[in-house]
């Protein structure tokens, strides 16, 4: 804990409460710092890959590498244990090993990949999708964040290249397992670590109404074409279509220009979207998206869709998910409502992750919360998993 207890102050967001850490920003750029310095003080030898992710090397770099690690970036007034505490009890696993004695057998590294949670630039674990080539790398560049900045301005003033991201088989190859301890984020662990069996199929779409703008004093009703409407309507329709477990969400609401005394000339509203398989979240999306349809033909809004990030449902490497359970003598496995990098890896690597319970449920909030005996708990069992795989 008292790692997670240095990095408590950086990014903190008075506004919203909790932290606001992005891709790239001046507050990750200081946690990238941070992270090399505790790296460094490890032994280990830092070298960033060209999509901006951070390895951290235990001895050589090579083929059939035991993998660890996870992010450092929130979600907008974000909790403190999402991601931090998977590069945090890395780290920490590390320590335990070292104090033993333990060398690892196989190249060993703890990876940070850059913008798991898309808060800045919209796409979720921009850096593992980059690194496994899951997006195209001049896309990437141009994604926005809200001021403007592309993603590939950022990268560069970061000291990386945009014209050099992209798929990077080189790296991939050295992937012999990965795996990625993280708090778990809904209430399905009832001890203190299990094992994640598969990730829900999700993805974030954009729905742009465009009306009319004009003076909300002056103009009637009936001359209106206002998008706020269909944009609402969209927000109960998504509500409506999340049944038999699916997820559908609208955290996102952006009506431009965004003045109380003005009718929106336009309203931009992003769907994050999730459900057991590819067929039922496509199913979810197309009953919301004829509904916007309906609703902007209502009010004379003219709407564009745009699917922003789409993955699949992700089931983890069951051999790799026994070997670890059968070195901490059995652990419970549960499905995760929440993505991870270990999702975007596992398509080519096998991959396992290891859930810390969280007591509350909470997360993508600054009341996300894990025991500090939970914490320890995770270290233990990952510097294990870790002993028995690098051993
Ligand atoms: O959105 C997610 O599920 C993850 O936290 N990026
Ligand atoms: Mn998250
Ligand atoms: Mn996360």
């Amino acid at each position: 804990m008292t790692d997670l207890v240095d990095i408590a102050d950086v990014g903190r967001d008075p506004r919203r409460g909790g932290y606001s850490r992005h891709g790239f920003d001046r507050v990750e750029l200081e946690l990238r710092e941070w992270f090399t310095e505790q790296a460094r003080r490890r032994g280990l030898d830092v070298r960033p890959d060209r999509n901006g992710n951070l390895w951290a090397w235990w001895g050589a770099p090579g083929p059939d590498a035991v993998v660890t690690g996870s992010h450092l970036d929130s979600v907008p007034g974000g909790g403190a244990f999402d991601g931090p505490l998977g590069v945090v009890s890395a780290l920490q696993a590390v320590d335990l090993l070292q104090a033993k004695g333990f060398r690892p057998a196989k190249p060993f590294a703890v990876v940070v990949f850059v913008e798991e949670e898309g808060g800045r630039f919209g796409v979720a674990c921009l850096g593992s999708r980059l690194l496994t080539g899951a997006i195209d790398p001049a896309r990437a560049a141009a994604l926005t964040d809200p001021d403007g900045v592309t993603f590939g301005e950022a990268a560069r003033a970061a000291g990386f290249d945009p014209a050099r991201m992209g798929r990077d088989d080189e790296a991939l190859a050295t992937i012999g397992r990965f795996v990625e301890l993280h708090v778990e984020q809904g209430r399905g662990l009832t001890v203190p670590v299990g094992l994640a069996a598969s990730i829900l199929a999700h993805g974030r779409w954009r729905y742009t109404f465009t009306g009319e703008g004009n003076h909300a004093g002056a103009t009637l009703v009936e001359d209106r074409r206002d998008p706020m409407l269909p944009a609402s309507r969209l927000v109960l329709a998504a509500r409506r279509a999340a049944t038999g477990g699916a997820r559908a969400t609208v955290g996102r609401l952006v009506p431009n220009p965004g003045g109380t005394n003005v009718i929106a000339s336009s309203v931009d509203v992003w769907l994050d979207a999730r459900a057991e398989d590819d067929a039922r979240t496509r199913e979810v999306v197309a009953l919301i998206t004829e509904e916007a349809e309906r609703a902007a033909a209502d009010e004379g809004c003219a709407l564009r869709v745009t699917e922003e990030s789409y993955g699949d449902t992700v089931w983890f490497d069951q051999a790799l998910a026994a070997e670890v359970s059968d070195v901490l003598g059995g652990v419970p496995s549960l499905p995760s409502g929440a993505g991870h990098d270990a999702g975007i890896l596992a398509a080519h690597v096998p991959t396992a992750m290891l859930f810390v319970r969280n007591p509350t449920g909470i997360s993508h909030a600054p009341e996300e919360f894990a025991e500090a005996e939970d914490c320890a708990a995770g270290v233990v069992a990952l510097a294990t998993a870790l002993e028995r795989l690098a051993g």
